[in-house]
């Protein structure tokens, strides 16, 4: 990157700033950063992104309703590729004005502005000195934790006439370059394994001085010790899911991994000593995309369990059907080592062509930066060019993969959401977990040690609610759990763990703060606001007499520029999270052939994919078609969940939120009730 190199030079540019009153107030950072450096040198080359503002964007949603509403005639008719894709191609009428506005600054010549083929965007490569003239503001340096730069600043202007039709400027309060070191992590899959090594069998459970609850001696062995060990057979009778048996090439199961990679090892030891049913060789089919490569040895660094229970969960729930890995991105792009912050867009591209260069909120394509770039000239990088539209997307895709919504910017995920609401259009479900430090987001996410978001005023208080989970065509899987006096007939609670006080009962030793407590993801979102299929039930869960209405709040404006406003913890303008939850507790499982428990919303989310697909596969035998999006369906019909009411998901130094009756930003609408929802799935058209 050009300026990256420019910027070693200290030298200061103290130039004039040329805005004048018919400018206005662009974008406008809230939560400042805490590592700003110098002043950007004013002859370092920054590569300017002038995002255009698209108009066509909005009927998306309704069309969606129209074909997942259980209630709307067109229910179940899902859209082909082309037909999706001849709605939303990107209009082109905003190039103009913006292009004769920077001819009109007399700073640069026709021959300098890039502007990309379908017109998303412009491209001019300027001096920061004429940056900061024509956008009213100062570029910083901002250093983060690695000793990476980026560029950005803090608030930009543009002419009123030019304002209406630019999404955004970058760099401008999105920083401009990678910087922060693996920002994308695994949900947290805690690693608690005990010294058990290489074992062919384990015998579970491992808790020790646990005792029998009441009632379980009346159940199998097999569901005795499910409040201490889940195990698919829990699982089953948890939900009351059905031995699987069907195995359609329609209905196989997707699952998106990234960096973190599966041992065949491992998850055959899973097979063998908890799914009997699933025959020890059992492997997915491994698609590699844009260079992405699994499985790994047992003993790889690669190898963090995130895959291996992925896998755990899913096959053994729905074998003999199978399951596709996304092995999404080389491992230059994908450690971390290049500081990406977006890893979603590399796999959308890889199922859907169209998207590698869909316009829409101001991006064309990939944004620079934020997403891996291919060809990657990096030592054991990929050689081959992006991938766009190679493979075929399965009917359910489930992501166990986050960081905070704040780090990408606002334009970047609208534009993404809206690629996945097109998914849903075609008749995917896209799930994803939703976090496991409560309301905020991972440990170290906004330079606080809990990952929750500050201003001037406020230390490390505020909510971080968690990006993709914010899009509202996505569903969204918190975690339950269990506790040790209970069995798989007691209702369950909302998942927290406290992982020292676990590791002290097995006799393991203690996990030091913030990664010591667990709870499941949740609450709101700055960038989105509830859809209508949700928006009643947020409003009935805003008006509970429950402990977080003495937390003070905000209403995010719509660039989210006033996040902890007036001292307010969370947003109670936004799209509430998660949707639905499953289990995420006390997971026996191997991952480099030891024996641990795992806890999770990673676990939760191939649960509940699971189980879409055991729906899918009925309804695909009796000749309809896939379920696709399900939100509003299940908002629409919540009695086919089992409404979770116990708990909560404190952190940021606060409570969090607490699980209440119907839907709530701790454990959604509830965990599967299998047998309501297949009678409820089969019967919609
Ligand atoms: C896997 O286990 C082996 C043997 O116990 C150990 O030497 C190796 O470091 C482990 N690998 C990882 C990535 O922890
Ligand atoms: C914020 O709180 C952390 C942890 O208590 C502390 O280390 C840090 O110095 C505080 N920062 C400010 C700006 O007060
Ligand atoms: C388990 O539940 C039973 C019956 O409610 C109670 O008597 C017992 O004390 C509980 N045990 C623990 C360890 O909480
Ligand atoms: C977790 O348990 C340990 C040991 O009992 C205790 O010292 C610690 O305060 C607990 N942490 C939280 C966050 O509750
Ligand atoms: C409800 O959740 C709390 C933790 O928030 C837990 O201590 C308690 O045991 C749970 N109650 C039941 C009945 O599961
Ligand atoms: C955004 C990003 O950091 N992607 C990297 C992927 O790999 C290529 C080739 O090494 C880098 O140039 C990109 O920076």
């Amino acid at each position: 990157m050009l300026w990256h190199r420019l910027l070693a030079s200290t030298a200061l540019f103290a130039g004039a700033l040329s805005v004048s009153t018919s400018h206005v107030l662009h974008e406008k950072r809230s939560v400042s950063l805490p590592h700003r450096r110098q002043r950007v040198d004013g002859d370092a080359i920054v590569p300017v992104r002038i995002g255009l503002r698209q108009s066509n964007l909005h009927t998306g949603y309704e069309r969606l309703m129209d074909i997942s509403h259980p209630a709307s005639k067109n229910y179940g008719k899902h859209l082909s590729k082309e037909e999706v894709h001849s709605i939303f191609a990107p209009a082109d009428e905003t190039v103009e004005i913006v292009k004769s506005w920077l001819l009109g600054t007399g700073l640069f010549e026709e021959s300098d502005i890039i502007s990309y083929e379908n017109k998303g965007w412009l491209a001019v490569d300027m001096p920061a000195k004429h940056a900061e003239s024509i956008f009213g503001t100062e570029y910083y340096e901002h250093e983060m934790s690695q000793g990476d730069v980026r560029i950005g600043c803090d608030e930009y202007y543009l002419p009123i006439h030019v304002s209406s039709h630019v999404d955004f400027i970058k760099p401008g309060v999105k920083l401009s370059a990678p910087l922060l070191k693996k920002q994308v992590e695994k949900r947290g899959v805690e690693s608690l394994s005990r010294g058990i090594h290489r074992p062919t069998h384990v015998n579970p459970p491992h808790y020790p001085g646990w005792q029998m609850p009441p009632g379980a001696g009346k159940l199998p062995a097999d569901l005795q010790n499910c409040g201490v060990n889940i195990t698919p057979t829990c699982i089953k009778a948890l939900y009351d899911l059905p031995t699987a048996h069907l195995d359609q090439p329609e209905n196989v199961m997707g699952l998106y991994e990234t960096y973190d990679a599966f041992s065949l090892g491992d998850i055959s030891l899973f097979f063998e000593n908890f799914a009997k049913n699933v025959p020890a060789d059992t492997a997915p089919k491994v698609i590699s995309v844009d260079g992405g490569t699994a499985p790994v040895a047992p003993s790889d660094a690669r190898n963090g369990g995130e895959s291996d229970i992925d896998l755990d969960l899913s096959i053994s729930l729905i074998y003999p059907q199978s399951v596709t890995v996304y092995q999404v991105d080389d491992l230059p792009n994908s450690s971390g080592e290049t500081g990406t912050a977006g890893f979603l867009n590399t796999f959308l591209d890889s199922v859907d062509g169209s998207y590698c260069d869909y316009t829409a909120f101001g991006i064309t394509g990939d944004s620079p930066g934020i997403d891996a770039e291919y060809p990657d000239s990096l030592a054991g990088g990929y050689k081959g060019q992006l991938e766009c539209g190679t493979y075929e997307l399965t009917r359910v895709v489930s992501i166990s993969y986050g960081e905070a919504e704040v780090y990408l910017p606002k334009p970047y995920v609208e534009r993404q959401c809206n690629e996945i609401m097109k998914l849903g259009l075609q008749g995917h479900s896209i799930l994803v977990a939703s976090g496991d430090y409560g309301v905020a987001s991972f440990p170290g996410s906004n330079g606080d040690a809990e990952g929750c978001l500050s201003t001037a005023t406020m230390n490390g208080t505020i909510y971080n609610p968690d990006y993709p989970s914010g899009c509202p065509y996505i569903t969204v899987v918190g975690a339950t759990r269990l506790y040790p006096n209970d069995t798989v007939n007691d209702p369950e609670s909302a998942m927290q763990v406290n992982l020292t006080a676990f590791n002290i009962a097995t006799g393991a030793g203690p996990v030091s703060p913030p990664y010591d407590f667990f709870a499941t993801g949740g609450g709101f979102s700055n960038y989105f606001t509830p859809p209508s299929y949700q928006a009643g039930d947020v409003a009935n869960y805003l008006k509970q007499d429950l402990p977080f209405q003495s937390l003070p709040y905000y209403e995010a404006n719509a660039d989210a520029t006033n996040i902890g406003q007036n001292g307010g913890l969370y947003n109670r303008l936004g799209r509430g999270y998660p949707d639905v939850s499953a289990n995420g507790a006390f997971l026996l499982t191997f991952v480099n052939l030891t024996a641990g428990t795992y806890f999770g919303t990673s676990l939760a989310s191939p649960i509940f994919g699971a189980v879409i697909t055991l729906l899918n596969e009925e309804r695909t035998a009796v000749g309809k078609g896939p379920i696709g999006f399900i939100n509003p369906a299940l908002y629409e019909n919540p009695s086919v969940l089992n409404d979770i009411t116990n708990g909560s998901n404190p952190n940021c130094g606060s409570q969090g939120f607490q699980s209440s009756k119907g839907w709530d930003p701790v454990t959604g609408l509830g965990t599967p009730n299998y047998p309501r929802m297949l009678e409820y799935f089969l019967g919609l058209p």
